[in-house]
């Protein structure tokens, strides 16, 4: 190795006037740029969140009841229909139950806060019962209608720039930029105060 050859960080690689800090915040404010890019286009591939759901009977004749008995309690024998979304991070969100409510004209799920899209599974159509709920159909959402097991699923769905946002930082690409964001502030007020 020859003299003129500096190694990296030493001082004849950094001009004079140049504090290591002064270099460390321009990196930091790289990684800034690099991330909230990122961020922005992923977060747009996932903004598409879902709004509501309409589930309708196909053949009334057909839906679960909790007896068969004539003339006895007709209204509490009709369906306890509820839905619950399963989510690929395992985790679930019950949109609650509509109790002795036929589905034969179709019944609305509202969700008060959307769910993005790329993070549903499937959506799980149940009949509620105290010991244990009957699984009557479960679904993707891989259209805007999708019928299934004699119901039909109707999906409304709107784009968000917020539902993509928390759904990408929920994804580990999403921690690790959120994560790498925070070390480039810190790195960024060091280089202000120490340059
Ligand atoms: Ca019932």
């Amino acid at each position: 190795m020859t003299a003129t050859q500096a190694e990296p960080n030493s001082d004849a690689a950094i001009p004079p006037n140049t504090s290591p800090w002064r270099i460390a915040g321009w990196g930091a404010v790289g990684v800034i740029v690099i991330s909230v890019s990122l961020c922005v286009i992923l977060a747009a591939i996932r903004s598409t969140g879902l709004t509501s759901i309409t589930v309708t009977a196909l053949d009334p004749a057909a839906e679960p009841r909790d007896h068969e008995l004539p003339f006895f309690k007709q209204k509490e024998a009709l369906p306890d229909y509820r839905l619950i979304l399963l989510l690929n991070r395992g985790d679930q969100v019950r949109l609650g139950s509509k109790p002795d409510t036929s589905a034969a004209d179709g019944l609305t799920w509202q969700l008060s806060d959307p769910v993005s899209l790329a993070d549903i599974t499937t959506v799980r159509l149940e009949d509620q019962d105290k010991l244990l709920s009957d699984t009557l159909a479960e679904v993707e959402v891989l259209d805007d209608v999708v019928v299934e097991q004699g119901y039909r699923f109707e999906f409304t769905s709107q784009r968000s720039l917020t539902v993509g946002i928390q759904s990408f930082f929920r994804t580990p690409i999403g921690q690790a930029i959120a994560a790498g964001f925070c070390i480039a502030v810190v790195l960024i007020v060091a280089s202000v105060i120490y340059a």
